[in-house]
């Protein structure tokens, strides 16, 4: 007789304020976490949910939550400063520092990062899946080098610190996006097993990114398939190591499109098998509000059933306009 063991995947609910408790009601017990989108503190879940707000103004309305479930029952915990839950398969937490625009952003990085790895391991569950980077003045120089570039100093350091491999198959799937507000946050999904991690051949892998683009590469992948749902990256137009399309935010948008279809082809051939378009959720980071309706337009017909969030933040290379994050799954 053969046992069929079940791979332990997330499932991700998308809530205006007015549905947050009814979805909140509805998966009692098996929340993960939540990821709240907005410019002023937005309501909270009332309760032991872990619940991390991200300072970024919504587009399409007050709030955006993003409610990240189980399929399984959750134990809810706290340790080092980090909130998080698990599931006996995954653990999906978050870690917030303040002072994040004093200076240092490699420090901060390297300490935020160090700290995860480091409960991740106390808890057995190793394998950093996807990680959620938002900071303020990405684009800013702090002695002389624009702080993304010395975040991801700071994150590769903890990688290699933390004994974590840097190489094909071995990065997660992550964004990284710039605040206006003074904190580093730092969300995370993590597992027990590694995920099956995703690039795309019209990219350069960002490990591999050549220096021109600072000192230390970014460590992420292009996606990750944990059982069956599909985390997309922080998605650009970037084609190689190169921005495309520099000023024009329609052509980078396609090309954008054209990375996720890529991915997504990607991620087909190592096994996933989701189509449901009412399971497709995309986050849309664009660098200027004014842009919102044109991409906005062109979405709206690209996408049919999908849930999109329009949120304003400062992607991570100046020249950029616009990143889309990606998560498809069967709806729970
Ligand atoms: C890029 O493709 C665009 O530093 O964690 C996308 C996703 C980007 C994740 C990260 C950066 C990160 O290089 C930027």
């Amino acid at each position: 007789m053969t046992e069929e063991i079940a791979v332990a995947s997330p499932r991700l609910v998308c809530a205006s304020p007015a549905q947050l408790e009814a979805v909140l009601a509805k998966f009692t017990g098996r929340i993960l976490g939540v990821l709240a989108y907005a410019a002023t503190r937005p309501e909270w879940p009332a309760g032991e949910v872990p619940c991390t707000w991200v300072t970024l103004p919504v587009l399409t309305g007050e709030a955006w939550y993003e409610v990240w479930v189980s399929t399984r029952a959750v134990a809810v915990s706290r340790d080092s400063g980090l909130s998080f839950s698990h599931d006996g398969g995954l653990l999906f937490g978050s870690l917030v520092l303040g002072d994040a625009d004093a200076g240092q952003i490699d420090r901060k990085a390297f300490a935020a990062y160090s700290a995860i790895f480091d409960v991740l391991d106390r808890m057995g569950y190793p394998e950093l899946l996807r990680v959620w980077n938002y900071f303020p003045d990405i684009n800013g120089a702090d002695r002389g080098m624009e702080r993304y570039r010395e975040f991801n100093v700071g994150r590769y350091e903890a990688f290699c610190r933390k004994g974590r491999a840097i190489g094909d198959g071995m990065v997660p799937a992550a964004c990284a996006l710039g605040t206006r507000q003074g904190t580093l946050v730092v969300c995370f999904l993590a597992g027990r097993a590694p995920g099956i991690y995703i690039e795309n051949p019209r990219q350069t892998n960002a490990y591999l990114y050549p220096s021109d683009f600072g000192p230390r590469s970014p460590t992420f992948s292009r996606g990750v398939l944990v059982g069956d749902a599909l985390l997309v990256s922080g998605t650009a137009s970037i084609v190689g190591s190169k921005t495309m399309h520099p000023g024009d935010v329609l052509r980078q948008l396609d090309e954008t499109l054209e990375n996720l279809r890529v991915v997504v082809a990607q991620a087909r051939a190592r096994g996933f098998a989701t189509s449901d378009p009412a399971g497709l959720s995309l986050n849309v980071y664009l660098r200027h509000a004014t842009d919102y309706p044109v991409v906005r337009g062109r979405l709206d017909a690209e996408f049919g059933g999908a849930r999109i969030a329009f949120l304003q933040a400062d992607v991570c290379r100046t020249d950029l306009l616009v990143e889309i994050e990606a998560f498809w799954m069967p709806i729970p």
